[in-house]
Formats: C-alpha cells, sequence, structure tokens
C-alpha cells in the first residue's frame, strides 16, 4: 500500500514538473515572430474597445498582394483580440476594408483626389469612414504594396495600443529604394554576419520553399522595405548561370507579392568566369552583347528583377579601371544591359586603394567627384555613411552633397561588424539619424545628408537607402534579441526619415515585448543611450579603426604590421609621445577641405571642434584642455570608464525588468549584456595601456587599474570569430 501511494505521488509530481515544464515552453519566446507576435491585447478595457470597433474584415480582390494582405489582416487582428475575424462578402459595421480606389466603389467614393496624390505610388490612407450608416476603417492607396503597408501600419496601431477611433492617416515613403544589402556567399557563409549562416539554401532551391523566406518578406514588407540583395558584394559570378538563376526566380516568386524586388551583384569579371571570355573591358563588343544577353536571360526568369549592385576595384575585386576605365564607364555599361528593363544599377563608392598614398579618408571622393553627371540616368552611386569603414561614430561622408547630378544612395551597415558583433546590444537608429540629420551645407544651410538622399535637394527621380543586412539563420533571425530593432529601424528610417530614435524604439519595444510601461520606459533608456556608451569604451572622442585585424572583433589599437598602411590601426591613431589623433586639416591630409566650408567650420580648429569628432581630424596634445576642464588623457580615461560603467547600468536596469519578460529572452540577454561588460572592460583596458605607452600619464587614482597587462591584451587571439 505504501508502495503504491508513493508510486501514486511519483506520478503526480512528475505529471506537475512536465505541467510546468509545458507551460513555460508554451509561454517560452525565441524571437522567431520578430515585431509580428500579434498577441493578444493585454489591457482589457483597451480590448473590449478594439473588439467593438473591429468585427471583420472586407476583401474582395484575390490578386496575390492582396491574398497576403488578407492572410496578414485576419491573423493580426485575430490574435490581437483573441477572436476569429473573418473576411466578409457583405459589408458590416466595424469592417476593416483594404482596396485600391480602383478595386472598390467605397474607396473611390471616400477618398479625394487629393490624398491619393500625397499617398503616391507607394503610400497609404487609412481612414475611420461611414458608408451606408456603418462605421469602417478604409485602407487604400495608388497601389496593392501602399495598401499592404497600409495593413501593416494599422496592425502596428493596435500593437502598440493606439487609438484607432477617429483614423485619418496618409503616409508615402521618403526614398524610393528601400533595401537590405545581404552580404551572403553561396555556400551560406555570411560575410560579417554574426546570426549564422545565409537563409538562402541554394541547395535546396527551387524545389523547397522555407517557411522563412516568407515570414522575412512579411518582415520587410511590415516596414516598407522594397528591395533585397541576395548575394555579397564580393560576388561570385556563379549566381548569374541559370543554374542559379531558377533559384534567384522561386525567391523572386515569393517576394513580389511583398512588394520586394530581387538584385543581384555582379562580378565585373563574369564575362571571363562564366561567360568563356578573354576579357572583361567593357568597350570590348564581345563583353557588351555578353552583358545585353544575360540581362535578357535574367529578365526572361524575373520579369521585375531590380537590377545589379557592384562593388568594382575594391578591395581585391576586379572592376573597370582594370582596364583603365572610370567607374562611370563600368556603371554606364551595364545599365545599357539593364535599361531596355527599367533595371538599375547600383555603383558602390567604398573604394580604397594600396597604391594610392593619399589618406583613404579621401580616396572615394577623389575618384567618383569628378564622375559627376557621367553616370547613366539608371545608376545610383552607394555612399557608406561615413568615409572609412561603419565605424561607432564618423562624420558623414564627403561625397553627399558634392555630386549634385548624381543619385547618391545611401549604405549604412545593419549588422555590426564594428559595433560589438553578434554580442553587444547597440540601437543604430542614432547612429542613423545623426547621420541623416548631419548638415553638408551643399544649397546653403539645412542642406542634410537626408535631402541629398531622398533626392529632394537636386530633385532626383531615384533615391534610395540601403542597409547590409544583419539576418542569419538563427532561431531569432539577428543574433542578439536587441540586433531586431535595428533591422526594424532601418526599414522605418528608409520610409520616413524624420521620425524620431525614440519612436522607433517605443514601436519596436511594444511590437516585440509589450505595452508595459516600465518595461518600454526601462528599455528604452537603453536602447537610446547604448550607441553613446558603445562609443565611449570602444572610440571615444573620434578614435576609429583601432579594432582586431581581420575579424575585427575587440581592441588591437597597436597593430602595424600589415602589408598596407591603411589597413593598420597606427594609421589611424598616430598616437605619439605628443598626443593623439589624425590630422586631417590643412596642416595635414587636408581631407576637411572636401566638405563644404559651413560644414567644415565646425571641425577645423582644434579649440572649437565638436569633441565627438576630435581626434578624427586633429592630432590633440596629450595635455590640451577639453571642456570638461579635463586633459585629453583624463578625458579619455574618463570616457573608457564611464562607457564601461554604462553597460553595467545596462545590465542592472536589464535586471529590473525579470517579471516583466519571458524567461528566455531575458535570460539571452542577460548573458549577452555579461558579455558585453566583459568586453567593454576588455576594451578599456587594454586601449589605455597602450595610448598610455605613448602619453606616460597615469591612469588616475579613482578607477580601478586594469587586471591585466598590455601583453595580455595583445596575445589574444579569435581565429575562429564568426562573420570574417
Ligand atoms: C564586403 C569592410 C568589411 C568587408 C566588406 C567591405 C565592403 O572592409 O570588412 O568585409 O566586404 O567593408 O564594404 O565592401
Amino acid at each position: 500500500m505504501k508502495n503504491n501511494w508513493s508510486n501514486i505521488s511519483r506520478t503526480v509530481l512528475l505529471l506537475c514538473l512536465s505541467l510546468t515544464v509545458f507551460i513555460k515552453m508554451a509561454i517560452a519566446e525565441n524571437g522567431y515572430e520578430l515585431w509580428l507576435r500579434y498577441k493578444k491585447i493585454d489591457d482589457p478595457v483597451l480590448l473590449a474597445k478594439y473588439q467593438k470597433e473591429i468585427s471583420c474584415i472586407y476583401i474582395n480582390t484575390t490578386s496575390p498582394t492582396m491574398q497576403v494582405v488578407k492572410e496578414e489582416l485576419q491573423s493580426g487582428l485575430s490574435g490581437l483580440l483573441g477572436k476569429r475575424i473573418n473576411n466578409t462578402v457583405y459589408l458590416k459595421n466595424g469592417c476593416v476594408i483594404a482596396a485600391t480606389s480602383a478595386q472598390s466603389e467605397i474607396a473611390s467614393r471616400l477618398v479625394s483626389h487629393d490624398e491619393l496624390i500625397q499617398a503616391g505610388t507607394e503610400g497609404y490612407i487609412i481612414k475611420t469612414v461611414s458608408y451606408q450608416g456603418k462605421k469602417l476603417v478604409l485602407i487604400t492607396g495608388n497601389s496593392e504594396h501602399g495598401i499592404l503597408y497600409g495593413s501593416f501600419h494599422f496592425l502596428r496601431l493596435l500593437q502598440t495600443n493606439q487609438s484607432i477611433n477617429d483614423l485619418d492617416i496618409i503616409s508615402a515613403p521618403k526614398t524610393k529604394l528601400r533595401m537590405l544589402n545581404h552580404w551572403d556567399n553561396l555556400d551560406r557563409h555570411v560575410e560579417r554576419g554574426y546570426a549564422g549562416i545565409s537563409l538562402w539554401n541554394w541547395h535546396t532551391l527551387p524545389d523547397y520553399i522555407d517557411q522563412r523566406y516568407i515570414d522575412y518578406a512579411r518582415a520587410n514588407a511590415s516596414i516598407g522595405i522594397n528591395g533585397t540583395v541576395l548575394t555579397n558584394v564580393n560576388a561570385n559570378a556563379t549566381v548569374l548561370t541559370p543554374e542559379y538563376l531558377i533559384k534567384v526566380k522561386a525567391l523572386a516568386d515569393i517576394f513580389r507579392p511583398y512588394g520586394i524586388k530581387v538584385f543581384l551583384t555582379a562580378r565585373f569579371s563574369a564575362p571571363i568566369e562564366i561567360g568563356g571570355l578573354k576579357t572583361a573591358d567593357l568597350l570590348n563588343e564581345d563583353v557588351q552583347s555578353w552583358w545585353n544577353n544575360k540581362a535578357k536571360e535574367i529578365y526572361s526568369y524575373i520579369p521585375d528583377f531590380g537590377g545589379f549592385l557592384v562593388k568594382a576595384n575594391s578591395e581585391g575585386q576586379p572592376g573597370p579601371q582594370d582596364y583603365k576605365r572610370t567607374h562611370a564607364d563600368g556603371a554606364n555599361m551595364l545599365a545599357d544591359a539593364v535599361a531596355p528593363y527599367k533595371g538599375i544599377v547600383i555603383w558602390r563608392a567604398f573604394v580604397y586603394t594600396a597604391e594610392n598614398p593619399v589618406d583613404r579618408h579621401k580616396q572615394a571622393f577623389d575618384d567618383f567627384v569628378s564622375l559627376d553627371g557621367k553616370f547613366k540616368n539608371n545608376v545610383l552611386v552607394q555612399v557608406k555613411n561615413g568615409a572609412i569603414d561603419f565605424m561607432p561614430r564618423e562624420p558623414f561622408h564627403p561625397m553627399f552633397g558634392a555630386m549634385p547630378k548624381t543619385p547618391l544612395m545611401m549604405e549604412f551597415q545593419v549588422t555590426q561588424e564594428y559595433l560589438g558583433q553578434g554580442t553587444h546590444l547597440v540601437f543604430l537608429a542614432p547612429l542613423f539619424k545623426e547621420v541623416l540629420e548631419s548638415d553638408t551645407y551643399a544649397k546653403g544651410k539645412g542642406s542634410t545628408v537626408a535631402k541629398v538622399i531622398d533626392g529632394s535637394l537636386e530633385g532626383h527621380d531615384i533615391s534610395g537607402i540601403a542597409g547590409v543586412s544583419n539576418i542569419g539563420n538563427d532561431i531569432n533571425w539577428c543574433g542578439h534579441p536587441f540586433a531586431q530593432a535595428n533591422w526594424f529601424a532601418l526599414g522605418r528610417l528608409a520610409w520616413d526619415h524624420d521620425i524620431s530614435s525614440e519612436q522607433i524604439a517605443d514601436e519596436w519595444l511594444r511590437m516585440t515585448y509589450s505595452n508595459d510601461k516600465e518595461l518600454v520606459n526601462t528599455c528604452k533608456q537603453i536602447m537610446l543611450r547604448s550607441r553613446e556608451i558603445l562609443v565611449d569604451y570602444m572610440n571615444p572622442l573620434g578614435l576609429h579603426h583601432i579594432m582586431g585585424t581581420g575579424h575585427h572583433y575587440g581592441p588591437a589599437p597597436w597593430v602595424s604590421y600589415l602589408n598596407r598602411p591603411e589597413w593598420n590601426p597606427v594609421y589611424y591613431h598616430k598616437a605619439d609621445s605628443i598626443g593623439i589623433g589624425f590630422d586631417r586639416t590643412a596642416t595635414g591630409s587636408n581631407a576637411l577641405a572636401q566638405y563644404f566650408p559651413g560644414a567644415r567650420k565646425q571641425w577645423e580648429d582644434l579649440n572649437t571642434c565638436d569633441e565627438k569628432f576630435l581626434l578624427w581630424f586633429h592630432h590633440v596634445p596629450w595635455d590640451h584642455k577639453m571642456k570638461s576642464g579635463r586633459t585629453l588623457w583624463d578625458e579619455l580615461c574618463f570616457r573608457y570608464y564611464s562607457g564601461a560603467d554604462s553597460v553595467l547600468w545596462m545590465k542592472k536596469m536589464w535586471q529590473s525588468l525579470k517579471s516583466k519578460i519571458d524567461e528566455q529572452r531575458f535570460k539571452e540577454v542577460n548573458m549577452l549584456l555579461n558579455i558585453q561588460y566583459k568586453d567593454a572592460k576588455w576594451w578599456r583596458n587594454a586601449c589605455l595601456l597602450y595610448f598610455q605607452t605613448f602619453s606616460n600619464k597615469p591612469i588616475p587614482d579613482n578607477y580601478d587599474p586594469p587586471d591585466q597587462s598590455l601583453d595580455y591584451y595583445k596575445s589574444l587571439r579569435f581565429r575562429f570569430a564568426p562573420g570574417n
């Protein structure tokens, strides 16, 4: 009997345990759903209100895009309202009606010509309307893709607990091309990728369609992204062969209903590598016809193929300069090949060569600005946000504003190659905004970078923003749970660069975590300060390019042995017994002269220079008096120490939210913040110990001294760091 009882109680205990595990698993969140979680609204009062306001969907068009709209509204509204929301054939009170004015009489009657003009080709109108005595929500626009974007906007209103009582919204994108650039190789290794391997499973395509492809398209459409470059700019010509083009076609077919066009990277030497020609010189007629035929072939598979992205004559990639032709010549040859199909060419300006002895900062400007006006009108020149290479902080690239006849496209890096890679929590919207809001002074005050790249400064027809993707096949897509916010931020800013970083963080947090006030406010503080904190513990006061060689993870300001001068960190910080920093004024490389006088003014005088960029533009004595009253050396110590301490603050803030976040995501972020803190101290100690060998000054007593020697930090190796 006793035995029986103990058996029974053991079984009950086991059952209880498994139930607990099951419940935990059921509520565990792995981040796969991104910001499209559609969980039932928590607030009962608001839920009841929404349930009263929304009763059904009314969509009568069966095109692929409208099918997607219907499915998204159905699953989104059903999830958020906690009850099934169906599509109806009879218009009822509380229906959400989605249609273009050409598709529905209701839409055409209830929106004005003016409103449609404001919405443009891709924008949308969301309005509360009355029709035949019924109160409805109308989502309309000039195109189905506009309606798709509008539907996601409407869902976002509910996800972020906004009122939907009296809607009157018109929104249109400020830039035309809003793209992701994947640096994905055909073997699925992602260059500078920290979230697993490439999403594109070339081996199983075109027959196996991973659900991820569809969810990727949904996520992009939800933030207005309308283009994707599938392959690495360090290109492999194989993707242009028929064997791969049918795979590309399969992806293009999936993405089309979501308004996403597919682009490929074109390797300049492809005519030799896969075409059997002896040259890739653009003046050779066989080369020209090879590209023309290749374009024709691609468009036979993918009629709405976006075009090519090209990295040429940069870091070993082939290009027109191999044949003494210019970048414009190269871009124009490809532009001619895709022009009959309305394709475009995006030509990158990220170029620098070992042979050129001038400051690397100046090289792209020198190569490109004289070509202004020489590019065909279906070419965009894609410029990185700064002149060096996606550093934690760079002044805007001097090319912005300097090529008025050429549409310049922005290239941001969403993947965090130089910003802690997959382990640091850094919200990039403030970095993107800082660049976009910078004033080039190209046409007087107010000529912001945003106005250059959205085409409004010079009246260009094409415009664009691209972000180097941080997406891989990790279950949560981006590696770090908060890295998703940077994908989200790119899309939101490409749509409207006037949105504030705070709004973007607010939306993302509410959609990805919850609408809990304390959670949103605490995480928002962490996110909004995170980039500045990283700058302080990595690259304060304008320091740059002092990271480890190759993998780019961690500090290595001492590296000086690499073949090319501009690959060495010592080239950039120039520390010596007098001071530290790169003199880019007239007494030095004079890179400053590439900026318009209005912009130049804020940086050219050492004593008035914005301290954010002090060591970027000046070689500054160690005893220089800073605005804080500290000497430069003491300020450097202060920045490094307060940066690292602030990560501790981030950790504490996060920990205060334990009860408000699901276990899995709480733990993941917590562990990553531990790594970030460790890394921040490593950056601080390694950099200060190294720079101290030049300054010969003590680290002030009020700071804990580094716990390891400089030799120890120099000895660290990261042979298999990801993304390398
Ligand atoms: C795709 C940096 C990166 C490279 C990258 C290059 C580029 O140098 O380290 O991995 O190559 O930028 O943007 O082309």
